[in-house]
Protein backbone atom coordinates (compact mmCIF):
# COMPACT_ATOMS: atom_id res chain seq x y z
CA UNK A 1 0.00 0.00 0.00
CA UNK A 2 1.51 3.36 -0.88
CA UNK A 3 1.36 4.89 2.23
CA UNK A 4 2.91 7.82 4.04
CA UNK A 5 3.39 6.38 7.39
CA UNK A 6 5.60 8.87 8.90
CA UNK A 7 7.07 12.20 7.31
CA UNK A 8 9.82 13.41 8.74
CA UNK A 9 9.23 17.03 9.15
CA UNK A 10 12.46 18.32 10.76
CA UNK A 11 15.35 16.96 12.13
CA UNK A 12 17.09 20.33 13.58
CA UNK A 13 15.69 23.97 13.95
CA UNK A 14 18.52 26.38 12.92
CA UNK A 15 16.19 29.79 13.80
CA UNK A 16 12.14 29.91 13.64
CA UNK A 17 11.77 31.35 10.04
CA UNK A 18 14.09 28.57 8.66
CA UNK A 19 12.04 25.65 10.63
CA UNK A 20 9.21 27.30 9.79
CA UNK A 21 9.80 26.75 5.95
CA UNK A 22 10.55 23.99 6.43
CA UNK A 23 7.43 22.38 7.84
CA UNK A 24 5.38 23.99 5.56
CA UNK A 25 7.12 22.68 2.78
CA UNK A 26 7.44 19.12 4.04
CA UNK A 27 3.71 19.13 5.64
CA UNK A 28 2.09 20.27 2.24
CA UNK A 29 4.50 17.40 0.37
CA UNK A 30 3.26 14.56 2.83
CA UNK A 31 -0.30 15.58 2.72
CA UNK A 32 -0.22 15.45 -1.15
CA UNK A 33 1.41 11.93 -1.39
CA UNK A 34 -0.60 10.72 1.56
CA UNK A 35 -4.04 11.89 -0.08
CA UNK A 36 -2.57 9.54 -3.10
CA UNK A 37 -3.09 6.38 -1.93
CA UNK A 38 -4.60 6.54 1.62
CA UNK A 39 -7.68 9.03 1.00
CA UNK A 40 -10.25 5.99 1.71
CA UNK A 41 -8.39 4.06 3.89
CA UNK A 42 -10.69 4.94 7.18
CA UNK A 43 -13.65 4.01 4.90
CA UNK A 44 -12.23 0.26 4.23
CA UNK A 45 -11.70 -0.83 7.14
CA UNK A 46 -13.03 -3.73 8.61
CA UNK A 47 -15.43 -3.04 11.39
CA UNK A 48 -14.04 -5.15 13.85
CA UNK A 49 -11.50 -4.53 16.42
CA UNK A 50 -7.96 -6.11 16.75
CA UNK A 51 -4.34 -5.07 15.02
CA UNK A 52 -5.00 -2.90 11.72
CA UNK A 53 -1.33 -2.58 11.02
CA UNK A 54 2.18 -3.11 12.25
CA UNK A 55 3.98 0.35 11.25
CA UNK A 56 8.08 1.71 11.41
CA UNK A 57 8.74 4.44 12.89
CA UNK A 58 12.20 6.62 13.47
CA UNK A 59 12.25 5.60 17.31
CA UNK A 60 9.92 2.30 17.45
CA UNK A 61 7.61 0.05 15.78
CA UNK A 62 4.52 -0.19 17.20
CA UNK A 63 1.35 -2.02 16.02
CA UNK A 64 -1.89 0.17 15.88
CA UNK A 65 -4.96 -1.68 17.54
CA UNK A 66 -8.77 -0.86 17.15
CA UNK A 67 -10.26 -1.74 20.60
CA UNK A 68 -13.88 -0.37 19.38
CA UNK A 69 -15.67 1.84 17.08
CA UNK A 70 -18.92 2.33 18.82
CA UNK A 71 -17.94 5.57 20.24
CA UNK A 72 -19.91 8.88 19.27
CA UNK A 73 -18.20 12.05 19.20
CA UNK A 74 -15.59 10.94 22.59
CA UNK A 75 -14.07 13.89 23.46
CA UNK A 76 -11.68 13.21 26.97
CA UNK A 77 -10.58 10.29 28.92
CA UNK A 78 -8.94 9.14 31.98
CA UNK A 79 -7.82 5.92 33.28
CA UNK A 80 -9.18 5.23 36.49
CA UNK A 81 -7.07 3.26 39.31
CA UNK A 82 -8.35 -0.02 38.35
CA UNK A 83 -7.25 0.56 34.92
CA UNK A 84 -10.98 0.70 32.99
CA UNK A 85 -10.40 3.87 30.95
CA UNK A 86 -13.52 6.87 31.23
CA UNK A 87 -14.50 8.02 28.03
CA UNK A 88 -16.86 11.34 27.09
CA UNK A 89 -18.87 11.74 24.18
CA UNK A 90 -19.71 15.34 23.16
CA UNK A 91 -23.69 14.40 23.20
CA UNK A 92 -23.37 14.06 27.43
CA UNK A 93 -22.66 10.71 27.84
CA UNK A 94 -19.78 8.62 29.69
CA UNK A 95 -18.99 5.44 29.22
CA UNK A 96 -16.31 2.89 30.76
CA UNK A 97 -13.96 0.76 28.21
CA UNK A 98 -12.84 -1.77 31.04
CA UNK A 99 -11.98 -5.87 29.95
CA UNK A 100 -12.55 -5.22 26.14
CA UNK A 101 -16.18 -3.93 26.46
CA UNK A 102 -17.79 -0.16 26.63
CA UNK A 103 -20.02 0.03 29.75
CA UNK A 104 -22.71 2.73 29.80
CA UNK A 105 -22.52 4.88 33.07
CA UNK A 106 -25.59 6.40 34.24
CA UNK A 107 -26.16 9.76 35.43
CA UNK A 108 -28.69 12.19 35.94
CA UNK A 109 -29.34 14.89 33.11
CA UNK A 110 -26.57 17.09 32.69
CA UNK A 111 -27.95 20.33 33.84
CA UNK A 112 -28.00 23.45 30.61
CA UNK A 113 -25.85 21.13 28.13
CA UNK A 114 -25.46 23.22 25.30
CA UNK A 115 -25.10 20.72 22.72
CA UNK A 116 -23.92 22.10 19.77
CA UNK A 117 -21.23 23.02 17.04
CA UNK A 118 -18.30 22.33 19.39
CA UNK A 119 -20.29 22.62 22.41
CA UNK A 120 -21.19 19.41 24.51
CA UNK A 121 -19.61 17.32 27.25
CA UNK A 122 -16.05 17.88 26.71
CA UNK A 123 -12.78 16.66 28.84
CA UNK A 124 -12.81 14.52 31.69
CA UNK A 125 -9.99 14.35 34.87
CA UNK A 126 -9.95 12.67 38.32
CA UNK A 127 -9.46 14.22 41.35
CA UNK A 128 -6.02 13.36 42.98
CA UNK A 129 -7.98 11.71 45.36
CA UNK A 130 -10.35 9.88 43.66
CA UNK A 131 -9.31 6.56 45.26
CA UNK A 132 -10.92 7.91 48.50
CA UNK A 133 -13.79 10.63 47.74
CA UNK A 134 -14.60 9.16 43.78
CA UNK A 135 -14.87 12.64 42.31
CA UNK A 136 -14.59 13.03 38.58
CA UNK A 137 -14.23 16.45 37.20
CA UNK A 138 -15.54 17.78 33.60
CA UNK A 139 -15.82 20.31 31.99
CA UNK A 140 -18.91 21.14 28.96
CA UNK A 141 -20.55 23.86 27.42
CA UNK A 142 -23.21 25.22 29.54
CA UNK A 143 -26.38 26.67 28.11
CA UNK A 144 -26.70 30.98 28.94
CA UNK A 145 -29.82 33.21 27.89
CA UNK A 146 -26.94 34.78 25.82
CA UNK A 147 -25.26 31.79 24.26
CA UNK A 148 -23.04 29.46 25.69
CA UNK A 149 -19.67 29.15 27.73
CA UNK A 150 -17.31 26.94 29.19
CA UNK A 151 -17.93 25.24 32.71
CA UNK A 152 -16.39 23.10 35.09
CA UNK A 153 -18.48 20.21 36.64
CA UNK A 154 -17.80 17.69 38.98
CA UNK A 155 -19.69 14.34 40.19
CA UNK A 156 -18.98 10.85 42.51
CA UNK A 157 -18.41 7.56 40.27
CA UNK A 158 -19.52 4.87 42.06
CA UNK A 159 -19.56 1.55 39.99
CA UNK A 160 -21.28 2.54 36.84
CA UNK A 161 -22.88 5.32 38.02
CA UNK A 162 -22.26 9.07 37.94
CA UNK A 163 -24.02 11.09 40.90
CA UNK A 164 -23.88 14.29 43.36
CA UNK A 165 -23.42 15.99 40.28
CA UNK A 166 -22.05 19.80 41.35
CA UNK A 167 -21.33 22.81 38.76
CA UNK A 168 -18.16 23.97 40.85
CA UNK A 169 -16.80 26.82 37.95
CA UNK A 170 -19.09 28.79 34.85
CA UNK A 171 -16.70 30.93 32.76
CA UNK A 172 -17.23 34.57 32.21
CA UNK A 173 -17.53 34.82 28.58
CA UNK A 174 -19.09 36.92 26.29
CA UNK A 175 -19.87 35.45 23.28
CA UNK A 176 -23.34 33.73 21.88
CA UNK A 177 -21.16 31.74 19.19
CA UNK A 178 -21.05 27.60 19.60
CA UNK A 179 -17.54 27.05 19.31
CA UNK A 180 -13.66 27.46 20.75
CA UNK A 181 -14.70 26.65 24.40
CA UNK A 182 -11.11 24.95 24.89
CA UNK A 183 -11.63 22.77 27.86
CA UNK A 184 -9.07 20.63 28.43
CA UNK A 185 -8.60 19.99 32.52
CA UNK A 186 -6.37 18.56 35.07
CA UNK A 187 -4.74 18.47 38.27
CA UNK A 188 -1.35 19.39 38.76
CA UNK A 189 0.75 17.54 41.75
CA UNK A 190 -0.01 20.01 44.13
CA UNK A 191 -3.63 19.52 43.76
CA UNK A 192 -4.98 22.71 41.60
CA UNK A 193 -6.71 22.15 38.66
CA UNK A 194 -6.09 23.98 35.55
CA UNK A 195 -8.74 24.58 32.87
CA UNK A 196 -8.36 26.10 29.73
CA UNK A 197 -11.13 28.63 28.02
CA UNK A 198 -11.00 29.20 24.44
CA UNK A 199 -11.45 32.68 23.16
CA UNK A 200 -14.97 32.16 22.27
CA UNK A 201 -14.74 33.55 18.79
CA UNK A 202 -14.30 36.77 20.37
CA UNK A 203 -10.71 37.33 19.59
CA UNK A 204 -9.96 40.51 21.29
CA UNK A 205 -11.74 38.84 24.82
CA UNK A 206 -8.38 36.57 24.80
CA UNK A 207 -6.32 40.56 26.16
CA UNK A 208 -8.72 41.27 28.48
CA UNK A 209 -8.60 40.19 32.08
CA UNK A 210 -11.65 40.65 32.78
CA UNK A 211 -12.70 37.51 31.03
CA UNK A 212 -12.29 33.86 31.32
CA UNK A 213 -11.65 33.83 27.67
CA UNK A 214 -8.92 32.54 25.57
CA UNK A 215 -7.52 32.30 29.08
CA UNK A 216 -5.86 29.32 31.66
CA UNK A 217 -7.42 29.15 34.59
CA UNK A 218 -5.85 27.55 38.81
CA UNK A 219 -8.70 26.69 40.68
CA UNK A 220 -9.00 24.91 43.78
CA UNK A 221 -11.01 21.42 43.82
CA UNK A 222 -14.18 24.01 44.72
CA UNK A 223 -13.45 26.03 41.76
CA UNK A 224 -12.33 28.93 43.81
CA UNK A 225 -9.29 31.11 43.01
CA UNK A 226 -6.23 30.22 44.80
CA UNK A 227 -5.25 33.31 47.05
CA UNK A 228 -1.45 32.79 45.21
CA UNK A 229 -2.79 33.13 41.79
CA UNK A 230 -0.76 35.82 39.64
CA UNK A 231 -3.69 38.13 39.38
CA UNK A 232 -5.41 38.16 42.49
CA UNK A 233 -4.10 41.44 43.24
CA UNK A 234 -4.69 43.17 40.05
CA UNK A 235 -6.81 45.49 39.78
CA UNK A 236 -10.44 43.99 37.29
CA UNK A 237 -8.48 41.02 37.18
CA UNK A 238 -10.23 37.92 37.18
CA UNK A 239 -8.42 35.80 40.02
CA UNK A 240 -8.80 32.65 38.96
CA UNK A 241 -6.64 33.59 35.36
CA UNK A 242 -3.25 31.84 35.46
CA UNK A 243 -1.97 32.62 31.86
CA UNK A 244 -3.77 34.57 28.69
CA UNK A 245 -3.82 35.58 25.14
CA UNK A 246 -4.99 31.78 24.47
CA UNK A 247 -6.80 31.36 20.82
CA UNK A 248 -8.52 27.77 21.29
CA UNK A 249 -6.25 25.03 24.03
CA UNK A 250 -6.97 21.56 23.24
CA UNK A 251 -4.31 20.28 24.38
CA UNK A 252 -2.78 20.43 28.13
CA UNK A 253 -0.01 18.01 29.94
CA UNK A 254 2.35 18.04 32.41
CA UNK A 255 5.72 16.98 31.70
CA UNK A 256 6.87 14.31 34.59
CA UNK A 257 10.07 15.21 34.87
CA UNK A 258 9.32 19.07 35.75
CA UNK A 259 6.11 19.47 36.45
CA UNK A 260 5.59 22.32 33.85
CA UNK A 261 2.51 22.30 32.13
CA UNK A 262 2.70 22.28 28.31
CA UNK A 263 -0.42 23.31 25.78
CA UNK A 264 -1.22 23.17 22.50
CA UNK A 265 -3.81 25.72 21.16
CA UNK A 266 -5.58 25.93 17.53
CA UNK A 267 -3.87 29.36 15.66
CA UNK A 268 -6.45 30.56 13.02
CA UNK A 269 -4.91 29.54 9.33
CA UNK A 270 -1.86 28.42 10.30
CA UNK A 271 -0.23 29.29 13.58
CA UNK A 272 -1.40 26.43 15.84
CA UNK A 273 1.11 26.74 19.01
CA UNK A 274 2.69 24.32 21.31
CA UNK A 275 3.27 26.63 24.87
CA UNK A 276 5.24 25.96 27.53
CA UNK A 277 2.96 27.48 30.37
CA UNK A 278 4.29 30.07 33.11
CA UNK A 279 1.91 31.67 35.85
CA UNK A 280 0.69 35.45 34.31
CA UNK A 281 2.23 34.96 30.96
CA UNK A 282 0.92 36.55 27.96
CA UNK A 283 0.64 34.07 24.78
CA UNK A 284 0.03 37.16 22.43
CA UNK A 285 -3.16 36.34 20.81
CA UNK A 286 -4.09 38.02 18.55
CA UNK A 287 -1.13 40.41 18.79
CA UNK A 288 1.49 37.96 17.53
CA UNK A 289 0.49 34.85 15.65
CA UNK A 290 2.20 33.12 12.84
CA UNK A 291 -1.34 32.40 11.37
CA UNK A 292 -2.93 34.72 9.26
CA UNK A 293 -6.89 35.58 7.81
CA UNK A 294 -8.81 32.64 6.91
CA UNK A 295 -9.55 34.97 4.19
CA UNK A 296 -5.85 35.57 3.84
CA UNK A 297 -3.75 38.74 5.11
CA UNK A 298 -2.16 39.56 8.42
CA UNK A 299 -3.66 39.47 11.74
CA UNK A 300 -0.98 40.44 13.84
CA UNK A 301 2.86 40.50 14.27
CA UNK A 302 4.58 37.72 15.30
CA UNK A 303 6.86 38.66 18.32
CA UNK A 304 5.83 41.46 21.23
CA UNK A 305 8.95 41.75 23.67
CA UNK A 306 6.58 41.46 26.60
CA UNK A 307 4.63 38.71 25.17
CA UNK A 308 5.76 34.71 25.03
CA UNK A 309 6.69 32.84 21.88
CA UNK A 310 5.39 29.77 21.15
CA UNK A 311 7.72 26.23 21.86
CA UNK A 312 6.84 25.49 18.46
CA UNK A 313 4.11 26.30 15.63
CA UNK A 314 2.79 24.18 12.67
CA UNK A 315 1.78 26.18 9.77
CA UNK A 316 -0.34 25.31 7.57
CA UNK A 317 -2.31 24.47 10.90
CA UNK A 318 -2.86 20.69 11.89
CA UNK A 319 -5.34 21.36 14.56
CA UNK A 320 -3.73 20.07 17.70
CA UNK A 321 -5.78 18.54 20.51
CA UNK A 322 -5.07 16.83 23.71
CA UNK A 323 -1.25 16.25 24.18
CA UNK A 324 0.66 14.02 25.95
CA UNK A 325 3.94 13.40 27.74
CA UNK A 326 5.11 10.02 27.32
CA UNK A 327 7.00 8.22 29.86
CA UNK A 328 6.10 4.49 30.30
CA UNK A 329 8.02 1.09 29.99
CA UNK A 330 6.58 -0.43 26.59
CA UNK A 331 8.21 2.57 24.26
CA UNK A 332 11.25 2.82 26.21
CA UNK A 333 12.93 5.23 22.80
CA UNK A 334 9.80 7.48 22.70
CA UNK A 335 10.64 8.31 27.05
CA UNK A 336 10.39 12.23 27.77
CA UNK A 337 8.66 12.97 23.83
CA UNK A 338 5.60 14.76 23.42
CA UNK A 339 2.76 13.55 21.54
CA UNK A 340 0.27 15.74 20.11
CA UNK A 341 -3.39 14.44 18.40
CA UNK A 342 -4.17 16.16 15.24
CA UNK A 343 -7.43 16.82 13.84
CA UNK A 344 -6.28 18.04 10.97
CA UNK A 345 -4.02 15.46 8.75
CA UNK A 346 -5.72 13.19 11.14
CA UNK A 347 -2.52 12.05 12.86
CA UNK A 348 -0.42 11.62 16.20
CA UNK A 349 2.84 14.02 16.59
CA UNK A 350 5.58 12.97 18.34
CA UNK A 351 8.23 15.57 19.05
CA UNK A 352 11.39 15.44 20.98
CA UNK A 353 12.36 18.74 22.88
CA UNK A 354 15.79 19.87 24.25
CA UNK A 355 15.96 20.83 27.50
CA UNK A 356 16.18 24.41 25.97
CA UNK A 357 12.59 23.69 24.63
CA UNK A 358 13.61 23.72 21.27
CA UNK A 359 12.38 20.45 18.90
CA UNK A 360 15.02 18.19 17.78
CA UNK A 361 12.93 15.53 16.07
CA UNK A 362 9.64 15.71 14.79
CA UNK A 363 7.27 12.65 13.16
CA UNK A 364 3.85 11.97 11.67
CA UNK A 365 2.82 8.26 12.72
CA UNK A 366 -0.39 7.21 11.49
CA UNK A 367 -1.50 10.14 9.34
CA UNK A 368 -5.36 9.18 7.74
CA UNK A 369 -5.74 5.78 8.99
CA UNK A 370 -7.87 6.27 11.59
CA UNK A 371 -10.05 9.04 11.99
CA UNK A 372 -9.92 13.00 13.59
CA UNK A 373 -7.41 12.27 16.80
CA UNK A 374 -9.34 14.24 19.45
CA UNK A 375 -7.21 12.92 22.52
CA UNK A 376 -4.24 10.58 23.41
CA UNK A 377 -3.63 9.29 27.06
CA UNK A 378 -0.77 7.27 28.55
CA UNK A 379 -2.12 3.91 29.90
CA UNK A 380 -0.85 2.07 33.22
CA UNK A 381 0.18 -0.52 30.96
CA UNK A 382 2.60 1.76 29.25
CA UNK A 383 0.44 1.77 26.27
CA UNK A 384 -0.60 4.94 23.85
CA UNK A 385 -4.48 5.17 23.55
CA UNK A 386 -5.94 7.29 21.01
CA UNK A 387 -9.64 8.44 20.74
CA UNK A 388 -11.27 9.59 17.66
CA UNK A 389 -14.08 12.04 17.25
CA UNK A 390 -15.73 11.03 14.44
CA UNK A 391 -19.90 10.07 14.22
CA UNK A 392 -18.18 6.55 14.75
CA UNK A 393 -15.70 7.23 16.91
CA UNK A 394 -12.85 4.59 18.27
CA UNK A 395 -10.94 3.84 20.87
CA UNK A 396 -7.62 3.21 19.72
CA UNK A 397 -3.91 1.85 20.94
CA UNK A 398 -0.41 1.55 20.28
CA UNK A 399 1.50 -1.66 21.20
CA UNK A 400 5.10 -2.47 20.87
CA UNK A 401 5.81 -4.04 17.15
CA UNK A 402 6.23 -8.10 18.17
CA1 LIG B 1 0.74 32.59 21.02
Amino acid sequence: MPFIQQKKLASSYLTRRLSHTFVVTSLTLSIVLGSLGNSHAAENLPNTGGVMATLNSEQEDFRLVRLTQGLKNPWGMVFLPDQSLLITERGGQFFLYRAGHLEKISLPALPDLHVRGQGGLLDVTLHPDFSTNHWIYFTYSHSLASGSTTAVARGRLEQNRLQDLQTVFIAKTDSSASHHYGSRLLFDRKGYLFVTIGDRGNRDSAQRLDLHAGKVLRLTGEGNAPPDNPFVNTKDALAEIFSYGHRNPQGLALDPDTDELWLSEHGPKGGDEINRLIAGANYGWPIITYGEEYSGGSIGDTEQPDMQQPQHQWTPSIAPAGITFYNGAAFPNWQGDLFTAALKFKMLVRQRYTPEGRVSEEEQLIPHRIGRIRDISQGPDGLIYLITDENKGGLYRLEPAP
